[in-house]
């Protein structure tokens, strides 16, 4: 039996917790009361707000300069299960769970499927890896996977996602991020049309496999692997694409994939508007694909995306559904602490926007005042929601503090007894 923090353990340190969280409560309580507004009714927001875990995330990442592995990583699947258990208890934000092949393959669905189900976690959209080559792989992916000029290389990417679709079948997912990295480092390397013809022909192919209540998430980055041209590198291919597809193609926006200062609530708003936004992999960047925790660089634009999906909720009703998922790669801190803080800066954003007051907010638009506008956002993304996300943990049977929580259990030094070092440990990547 694996360590797991006690029940008894989390009751005892929300214990000592209890009277600062009242307090603060209370006041934040006085305070929206003012304003017109009702704490209750964002506590029951926030406690069903969910954003799912990257199973790569709970290892230590790395740069292409080196990795420094932390203790007591996971080494297979089912560590990796447990560790989002660990999350997801002390948060209750992350119930679901993104995987990625072949990182996470097993042979044994059942069995896994389990383990998740053991800690309250499902299974979210199942990722495909087509931008490193597999042991054992006939064909190498180093000049393309979908977009290949070798029609066998082709074949070989589209069969690893039909294989991903089914695996995630198996496990209750229902849905497949595609992220590729194919494109050119030079110009004139690629007819950078007949690469997009050939990625449509592959995506077909996978798109006919899709199950009828799944969804193909089409994930789009500015540069790296290919640093001339990426086939697939901004939202307008996405959508294209998606467009080009059918309805269960969606595109999905992982907030490190663009180039610095891109309004990307612009984007968030334009693909909402025409039904193509599928869903989030949330991070934070200063320069590039940083993949740095959410909302540790800039806290405002994912409160402004937030305010787009707000927005969208109200024209769009319960249809409007994006998933939200977590990818980022820790390098420097403990990745259980970075993906708790993670998930609850995502959950932050989203009730920070749900405190705009949008009546207010519509007057000053169509009376043009600018200021007061602004003024209106800044006002609820200024408020210290914080006591809210607590007492939503609390009720939900997590910890108002999840770091303090994890930290005063030693679950990682039980994991380092508990985890020998083995050979081809921990996997992660920066996807
Ligand atoms: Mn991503």
């Amino acid at each position: 039996m694996t360590y797991r923090i006690s029940s008894d353990f989390l009751a005892q340190h929300n214990a000592r917790e209890q009277r600062r969280l009242d307090a603060d409560y209370d006041a934040l309580a006085g305070m929206l009361q003012c304003r017109g507004g009702d704490i209750e009714a964002l506590v029951s927001l926030a406690a069903g707000f969910s954003v799912a875990l990257p199973s790569w995330g709970v290892g230590t990442g790395g740069t292409r300069f080196a990795r420094f592995p932390g203790k007591g990583e996971p080494r297979n699947v089912f560590d990796k299960i447990d560790d989002c258990g660990a999350i997801h208890q002390l948060t209750r934000a992350t119930p679901g769970v993104s995987l990625h092949f072949p990182w996470d393959r097993t042979t044994d669905a059942r069995a896994l499927r389990e383990a998740a189900q053991q800690h309250g976690l499902h299974f979210d959209a199942v990722n495909s890896n087509t931008f490193q080559d597999a042991a054992g792989q006939e064909h190498s992916y180093k000049f393309g996977s979908l977009t290949a000029n070798d029609p066998a290389v082709r074949a070989q990417a589209v069969a690893h996602n039909i294989d991903c679709v089914e695996l995630g079948h198996a496990l209750g997912s229902k849905g497949l991020t595609v992220w590729v990295g194919d494109g050119a480092n030079f110009p004139g390397q690629h007819n950078l049309r007949g690469a997009l013809e050939r990625y449509l022909e592959s995506m077909r192919a996978i798109y006919a496999a899709l199950p009828a209540d799944w969804l193909m998430y089409i994930e789009h980055k500015l540069f790296e692997p290919a640093f001339y041209a990426t086939t697939i590198a901004d939202w307008g291919t996405s959508f294209a694409c998606a467009t080009e597809l059918g309805p269960k193609a969606k595109c999905l926006v992982d907030l490190g994939h663009h180039a610095p200062n891109t309004n990307i609530e612009m984007i968030v708003a334009r693909l909402a508007q025409f039904g193509k936004l599928g869903g989030f992999h949330f991070n934070d960047s200063k320069y590039g694909d940083d993949d740095l925790d959410s909302g540790s660089i800039n806290p405002f634009q994912l409160f402004l995306v937030f305010n787009e999906l707000r927005d969208a909720a109200v024209r769009e009703g319960d249809a409007f559904k994006p998933a939200y998922m977590l990818d980022q790669s820790h390098n420097v801190t403990d990745p259980i602490e970075s993906l708790m803080t993670s998930a609850v800066e995502v959950q932050r954003a989203y009730i920070q926007a749900a405190l705009v007051d949008a009546q207010a907010l519509s007057h000053h638009q169509k009376n043009n005042d600018a200021l007061m506008a602004a003024q209106t956002l800044k006002q609820a993304f200024r408020t210290d929601v914080g006591p809210i996300l607590a007492m939503a943990r609390l009720r939900n049977g997590g910890a108002i503090d999840p770091v303090g929580c994890y930290r005063a259990s030693a679950y990682r030094d039980h994991k380092r007894a508990e985890r020998p070092q083995a050979a081809g440990a921990s996997s992660s990547g920066i996807v």
